[in-house]
């Protein structure tokens, strides 16, 4: 029998999100237990499940959990190794996959944090970084279909749930994205015509409603 596998989530966290769509581009069945970050406590399974962090998503397999959505990502790839390799075979072209998704990490995710937290001049400066940094993704992706080249993979699905947000992005910094940025939008669209992207991603009101929620939770009015 298969060991049993659960993912420790919620289903508007881009972190989260990225695990799901790997789930399903490898056809993986799994449970989803439902994190609430609409309240400040976190529930025991998490506390005991993630420990250091305390942080979703956590892939829990056979009992034993495996936690952040990238060495989650990695160890997905590796233990269905047999459909839909996520990372490329080429070592040289997996270090450069890992490489931009730590940038990701490092960068991405506060640039569009800062969309919704900022105002006046931070908000400013804030979409200057913003469109900067999607710049030098849109180079990283150079002539290619996707991030890691002619097919979707670990980069795409490492960067495309911060995609979901960019409508309302545009709303909290009254700007467009698309002519700033027209490569990334295009390659959004192209990952959303893929069924494992578009199941998981929240559409645009749904992602304005949740960052709204969010911005009340954290007194920004
Ligand atoms: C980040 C996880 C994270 O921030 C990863 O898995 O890649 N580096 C980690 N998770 C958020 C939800 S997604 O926005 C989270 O758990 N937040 C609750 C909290 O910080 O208490």
């Amino acid at each position: 029998m298969a060991e049993e596998l659960s993912l420790i989530d919620f289903w508007t966290a881009p972190y989260g999100m990225r695990v799901r769509i790997a789930l399903e581009e490898k056809g993986i069945q799994y449970q989803f237990i439902k994190e609430d970050l609409s309240t400040l406590d976190k529930s025991p399974l998490l506390l005991k499940m993630n420990p250091i962090h305390k942080k979703i998503p956590v892939l829990i397999h056979g009992g034993r959990p495996i936690c952040e959505s990238l060495i989650i990502l990695q160890y997905i790839d590796e233990v269905w190794n047999e459909t839909s390799p996520l990372l490329p075979q080429d070592p040289q072209q997996r270090a450069h996959a890992r490489f931009w998704a730590d940038f990701v990490d490092k960068k991405v995710y506060e640039c569009v944090t800062n969309m919704w937290k900022k105002k006046g001049e931070a908000l400013e400066a804030a979409k200057k970084e913003f469109i900067e940094t999607f710049k030098l993704m849109e180079g990283a992706m150079g002539d290619d279909l996707f991030l890691g080249g002619e097919t979707f993979g670990f980069l795409d699905i490492a960067l495309i749930p911060f995609t979901a947000f960019f409508n309302t992005c545009e709303i909290f910094g009254n700007f467009t994205i698309e002519p700033e940025l027209p490569k990334i939008v295009a390659w959004a669209k192209r990952c959303n015509e893929r069924e494992s992207v578009s199941k998981v991603l929240p559409n645009p009101p749904k992602a304005y409603e949740v960052i709204c929620l969010a911005r009340k939770l954290q007194g920004i009015e």
